[in-house]
């Protein structure tokens, strides 16, 4: 990385970035432990009063900061002129022991581990990668085809891997572009809540994102990139749903049914990496009467660009997607009408519509390990923080509404936060105050949640829905509200996965009986009866309690990565992970997420199956997920070669 323009270019990029951040960057650099000293010290990581977002600034004097950026132009313009070199990526206990002094907080090993990995100061592709090249370039994958379902995140990123590693594979996605669920949400102001700078694949880190939490489009347009820059274009197949797959016992492969508007083909691959999410079948509602409805009706995950200027707008449903869409919504409408069922937890968030500092984005593209570090912080700030406060304490008295003593005070400050927000509507207090504990469903990040709710022009109704009319909805207390424009937030068929294509195993079993209504796999990955079929983002894989999708998915490819190259190595035909071994796992799984905030038995959610089952979530940390994926146990799995399975 070479530092490009002049001194007054460093001189205001530093005025925007993160100075415990910057320090290590003075560490690594000069290799002078003088970074790291008490005088440098930062005041502790604490979020302020009623946010969900800690300040990690530092808490220096002006006049200590100022000396650091001082010092920092000075280091980094003898960098720019050659006359320093940039000095050397930190060694994994230095980066523990970096970590450690910028945060004030103890980072174990396995953590600074994790992070070198996320920071590509250590490549992890290392594991597998030059095994796989050699099989590859020894004929050993000559007619290996893998087959992955869907263009999104998940298939975009094994996509990246395939390539890289020379193996012959084929995307079919359904939609006419990459990005999945960033390609099909359109509603106002959708976007992500997790901290921009960590939501992108390692590999392919963005140090341009406009925003500190981006919009729909500019997601969108990043996995669009992503497909070019992975030159991964020629091999996805748009407009192609997959209907049905079947193992075929003798061959050890899979024959894939799909069908492309109205011709219907079928293919052989050797492997499928199903990529379909768990969030991308629109959940419609049972209610009475809602297809007699007259007005105009569509899903969020369906977004409909019609006027809604003065119109008469009701929403169904008050989840994240919900609450992303109502403020716009309702700046448009005549009168919005949320129809509650039950309330969730809002948080407020810092930074929300910030856009990112011109500095900022400068140093993440040319200050020599800014966008490392960066990342790292954030992973540490925004992710396992929040863990302790959703395991449960059996020592914490009143579990009714709380696990722990941390979950109890995160309620207290979201309680105050529902009441400020609601201004003039205090009479909707308790209706909005959930009465599960904060993190048993996700924690929404707030863009003005209670302030909308608290317009004149928008009602909240919490009596529940009787039925839906001709005209409008008619609530239990037998109020009718006429409306318009009929907006289901509804969310999505999340419990059946893989759904709607049929997957038939071993001896022809059909997964979708296999699991009933509750899902399970190995590591979110491996069904046994299943050989070389594997699921990202899987069951048991989802995150609730802080980080990025992107993390778990991408633990999940590098765990994918390493069955493949232990079969093409070995010239095995396929893998198919042992029956006891994936019984196992699951009862654990299932252990500890009783444990855990979402499994607490007042949590209704669409993690959970009918019987209360937690099948969506995983029921680890960031850092055990990374640990559970992060090394394939070969005995774990019976491996099959045609003739002959071993
Ligand atoms: O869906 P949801 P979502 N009658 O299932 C209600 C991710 N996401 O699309 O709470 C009446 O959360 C249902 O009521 P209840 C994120 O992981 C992320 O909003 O079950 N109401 C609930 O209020 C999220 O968790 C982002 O009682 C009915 C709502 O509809 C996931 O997607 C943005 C009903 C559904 O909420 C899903 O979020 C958006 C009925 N028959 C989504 N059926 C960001 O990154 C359902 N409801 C920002």
């Amino acid at each position: 990385m070479t530092i490009p323009g002049t001194n007054e270019t460093l001189r205001a990029a530093l005025q925007d970035v993160n100075t415990p951040n910057l320090l290590l960057v003075l560490a690594t650099i000069t290799g002078d432990d003088i970074w790291l000293s008490e005088r440098y010290a930062p005041a502790p990581i604490e979020a302020p009063e009623g946010s969900l977002f800690p300040d990690d600034s530092g808490g220096y004097s002006a006049e200590l900061t100022s000396e650091i950026r001082e010092q920092a132009m000075s280091i980094l313009a003898e960098v720019r002129e050659g006359q320093r070199s940039v000095g050397q990526a930190p060694s994994l206990t230095r980066f523990q022991q970096m970590l450690a002094f910028s945060t004030g907080e103890e980072v174990a090993l396995e953590t600074a581990e994790m992070l070198m990995e996320e920071t590509r100061f250590k490549n992890r592709d290392v594991q597998w990668l030059p095994t796989l090249q050699s099989a590859v370039s020894q004929g050993k994958a000559a007619g290996f085809r893998v087959l992955i379902v869907g263009a999104g995140m998940s298939g975009l990123g094994t996509a990246a891997k395939l390539k890289e590693a020379g193996i012959a594979f084929t995307i079919l996605e359904k939609n006419d572009a990459v990005g999945g669920t960033w390609y099909e949400n359109r509603y106002p102001d959708c976007g992500v809540d997790t901290p921009n700078h960590f939501y992108s694949y390692s590999f392919h880190r963005n140090p341009d994102w406009s925003g500190y939490f981006s919009k729909r489009d500019e997601l969108h347009a990043y996995f669009e990139q992503c497909a070019d820059e992975f030159d991964i274009r020629e091999h996805i197949q748009f407009g192609c749903s997959v209907t049905r797959m079947a193992y075929d016992e003798g061959l050890n492969t899979w024959s894939v049914s799909y069908s492309r508007g109205e011709e219907q083909h079928t293919e052989t691959f050797n492997a499928v990496v199903s990529a379909v999410g768990q969030l991308n079948q629109p959940s419609i509602p049972n209610i009475e009467g809602l297809s007699s409805f007259q007005g105009a009706m569509w899903h969020s995950a369906r977004w409909r660009d019609e006027d809604l200027t003065g119109k008469r707008v009701g929403v169904i449903g008050t989840g994240c997607s919900c609450v992303q869409l109502l403020p716009k919504t309702a700046d448009r409408a005549g009168h919005t009408w949320v129809f509650q069922r039950t309330p969730h937890w809002v948080a407020p968030a810092r930074d929300y519509y910030k856009p990112v500092e011109p500095g900022l984005i400068w140093a993440l593209n040319h200050i020599p390990y800014y966008a490392e570090f960066h990342r790292a912080r954030m992973i540490l700030i925004f992710g396992d923080r929040s863990w302790p406060a959703v395991v449960v304490d059996p020592a914490w008295q009143d579990q009714s509404v709380s696990v722990n003593e941390a979950n109890h005070a995160m309620r207290e400050v979201l309680i105050d936060f529902v009441k400020s927000g609601l201004g003039p509507k205090q009479d909707y207090v308790p209706h909005c105050v959930p009465d599960f504990p904060v993190w048993g469903k996700r924690l929404i990040v707030d863009n003005g949640w209670y302030e909308t709710l608290a317009r004149a022009d928008v009602s909240l109704v919490s009596d529940g829905i009787a039925r839906i009319t001709e005209t409008g909805i008619e609530t239990n207390n037998g109020d009718h509200h006429a409306i318009d424009v009929l907006i289901l937030a509804t969310g999505f068929k999340s419990n059946e996965l893989l759904s709607p294509m049929q997957v038939l195993g071993l001896g022809g079993q059909d997964l979708a009986a296999v699991w009933g209504d509750a899902a399970n796999a190995y590591k979110g990955t491996s069904m046994p009866g299943f050989p070389n079929l594997f699921l990202l983002y899987g069951p048991n894989t989802n995150i609730v309690h802080g980080g990025s999708i992107i993390y778990q998915i991408e633990c999940q490819i590098h765990y994918v990565m390493q069955c493949l190259t232990l079969l093409l190595s070995n010239e095995i035909q396929a893998l198919d992970v042992r029956e006891e071994i994936n019984d196992h796992y699951n009862k654990e799984v299932q252990a500890i997420s009783g444990q855990l905030a979402w499994g607490h038995p007042r949590v209704e959610s669409w993690y959970k199956n009918q019987s209360g089952q937690v099948i969506n979530n995983s029921p680890f940390s960031l850092q055990k997920f990374w640990a559970v994926t992060h090394d394939l146990e070969p005995a774990d799995y019976r491996l099959l070669k045609t003739g002959s399975n071993l």
